[in-house]
């Protein structure tokens, strides 16, 4: 195993200048600032998620900041080929469920990473070739994205499939000599294994426009054009110290082609730019309305893979750096999606809302059966400004569970919900009613399900209505 990666800068375009400039942009900001990542990523109808270590789940420091501050979590490692099939047929999935199981009690939603990568092979596809290793490449996919299926907001399908340099081409590997057509057959197993989990191909050195980004864009359109079912490309974005002036301009053109952009592996060589780096890419993200998420590739600097570039938004010690003040600050200023009227909405992971900084009133010890409601309920946490709102809402699973849930909201004269996520929306204005998406309708008794929606006019007062299936 290959775990001593070069690390490979992005090509640089010298954009200090625009950057130190702050970039000239007009910017439609509302009156509300979050104070997290997550908050101010959710008033924007983004995600903010970081790539998690499973190892690092018992670090209380970690796991504080991971449990504030993001919505979203990768594994790092865990979900991989040769941590989920280590001896071929035999599945693994101890440290996928882990995470996932955080994820569902934090209210984070879940990025998949990834189901086939010329790295990270067991040793025994390693040497596999020709149609043995096809059937194995593609009973993984539909195995593990079986075995997943509900939980995952969007599976990195393909990893870094394409070369370096100038040729735009694919990458020599065992999976690209089983024939040319290996992705598209991935995303075909992939979308019939879990139908509801957004299919991203996903890769680095795409920071702007250049031979590979457009490599991958001309892929991108053909499976469009042919109807391959791909929802999403990932821009790892691991970055050196300037950005590449045409970062924003890159993202545009794949979003034009009718796939969502996500943010997925960023982190960003220290010094004195790092900040400016970090604030660009947000700031990128936040003016294209496809760009659905930000995650950044472990959490403190002392987690990163890039050891001593200090590459992240967190000190070891938990302290914000100047990067997160300057992140913060981009979500926060960003403009608000608006959907288009002829496109759906983005599903994007919703908001978590911080938890209750005082404990809730503790209740007298359960008598058989428990008390509470069979069905489920719901609160609304309300973030209003002149003419608009975001609405956090939270559902609770009664001591029956739920299979699925539907929430009622009826708005105020002259309201309605111009975006919604984590949930699907019937109607914008009146009485509007949101329905559990796949990955987030099923819960255990007690559990907490998030969905969030922002609207126009005023949300004051509204008081959901909860019922479970
Ligand atoms: O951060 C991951 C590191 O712990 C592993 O040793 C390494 C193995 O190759 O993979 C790292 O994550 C990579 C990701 O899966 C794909 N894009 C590049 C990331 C950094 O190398």
């Amino acid at each position: 195993m290959n775990h001593k990666r070069v690390l490979r800068l992005a090509v640089t375009v010298a954009a200090t200048g625009a950057l130190a400039a702050g970039m000239t942009m007009t910017l439609t900001s509302t009156a509300s600032a979050g104070t997290t990542l997550k908050a101010s990523a959710a008033e924007k109808g983004r995600y903010f998620g970081a790539a998690v270590a499973g190892q690092k789940l018992s670090d209380n420091t970690y796991v504080t900041i991971l449990n504030r501050e993001f919505n979203s979590v990768v594994a790092e490692n865990d979900m991989k080929w040769d941590a989920t099939e280590p001896q071929q047929g035999r599945f693994n999935y101890t440290g996928g469920d882990r995470l996932v199981a955080h994820a569902q009690a934090n209210g984070q939603s879940v990025r998949g990473h990834a189901l086939l990568w010329y790295q990270q092979q067991p040793g025994w596809a390693q040497s596999m070739s020709g149609s043995a290793l096809r059937s194995a490449m593609m009973n993984h996919v539909t195995q593990v994205a079986t075995h997943f299926k509900g939980k995952i907001y969007a599976w990195d399908v393909v990893n870094e499939a394409f070369a370096d340099g100038n040729s735009g081409a694919r990458r020599d590997s065992n999976l690209q000599r089983t024939g040319n057509d290996w992705i598209e057959a991935a995303f075909r197993a992939a979308r019939a294994a879990d139908p509801g989990a957004k299919l991203c191909y996903n890769d680095y050195n795409t920071d702007g426009i250049n031979a590979k980004s457009t490599g991958i864009y001309n892929m991108v359109r053909d499976f469009k054009s042919r109807g391959v079912p791909i929802d999403c490309v990932g821009f790892q974005s691991h970055l050196g110290t300037s950005l590449s002036s045409d970062y924003q301009a890159n993202l545009q053109r794949f979003a034009d082609l009718g796939v969502d952009v996500q943010i997925t592996e960023l982190d960003v060589m220290s010094g004195g730019n790092q900040a400016n780096v970090f604030a660009g890419v947000t700031r990128a993200c936040m003016n294209v309305s496809r760009c659905t998420g930000i995650t950044t590739w472990g959490v403190r600097d002392c987690d990163s893979w890039r050891g001593s570039d200090n590459a992240l938004l967190f000190e070891c010690s938990g302290n914000k750096k100047a990067a997160y003040t300057s992140v913060l600050n981009a979500l926060n200023a960003g403009p608000a999606i608006t959907p288009s009227p002829t496109t759906p909405g983005p599903t994007t992971p919703g908001p978590t809302t911080p938890p209750p900084t005082t404990p809730p009133p503790t209740t007298p010890p359960p008598t058989t059966p428990p008390p509470g409601p069979e069905g489920c309920t719901a609160s609304v946490s309300l973030n209003s400004w002149t003419g608009g709102f975001v609405a956090s809402v939270k559902v609770t699973a009664g001591s029956a569970g739920t299979n699925g849930w539907n929430v009622s909201v009826t708005l105020p004269g002259g309201a309605s919900v111009t975006n919604t996520w984590s949930a699907t929306a019937s109607g914008s204005t009146g009485t509007v009613r949101f329905a559990n998406v796949n990955y987030n309708g099923q819960l255990a008794a007690g559990q907490v399900a998030e969905f969030g929606f922002q609207g126009t006019g005023s949300g004051a007062g509204i008081t959901p209505t909860c019922t479970a299936s």
